[in-house]
């Protein structure tokens, strides 16, 4: 069986990105990207869009090719839960419509690029998400130790 696929998006505008503060469900207490499980028959931008509108109440014009930048892929493994184990696909917006509004899910907020707050985050993020930040395409393997909390090693490519 292959790994459960997920989504996470970060808008970004004028050197600032929107994050939301996780209120319920899995890493709740912690700011991340926009996101959530694939549903049957959804691709990746699909899901990232509509998990965007559902989370924060921002709308990506589909027709506008440049909203939606895939950063790639990310395989999270916790060897202490396999079953937390996923594939996680990444994606900058760069363009929507609508008004940041909070959800059930998430309290969203701004943060300037320099002052991103990893200590509050997943783990994985400071390794990866300032590259994909500033424009870079990468790929990445994590493996989290058995805290399920702390990345033990990671690859990117
Ligand atoms: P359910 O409850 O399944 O309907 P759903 O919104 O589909 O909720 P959710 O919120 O549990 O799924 O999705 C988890 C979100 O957390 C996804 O956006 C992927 C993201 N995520 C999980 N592990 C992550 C990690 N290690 N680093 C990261 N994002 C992660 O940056």
């Amino acid at each position: 069986m292959g790994l459960r696929e997920y989504t996470v998006c970060y808008p970004i505008q004028n050197g600032r990105v929107l994050l939301g503060f996780k209120k319920q469900g899995f890493g709740s207490g912690k700011f991340a990207g926009f996101g959530g499980k694939l549903e049957p028959g959804e691709t990746p931008p699909i899901c990232a869009g509509r998990e965007l509108r559902e989370e924060c109440g921002l709308h990506i014009e589909p027709s506008n090719g440049q909203a939606l930048a895939y950063v790639g892929a990310l395989t999270f493994i916790f060897p202490a839960r396999p079953n937390w184990d996923e594939l996680v696909h990444a994606f900058v917006v760069h363009a929507w419509q609508g008004q940041v509004t909070e959800s059930n899910e998430m309290r969203p907020a701004w943060f300037a690029l320099d002052a991103i707050p990893f200590d509050q985050m997943w783990d994985d993020n400071r390794y990866w998400l300032p590259q994909a930040l500033a424009g870079s395409k990468l790929n990445g393997r994590f493996i989290f130790k058995d805290d399920c909390q702390t990345v033990h090693e990671y690859r990117l490519w």
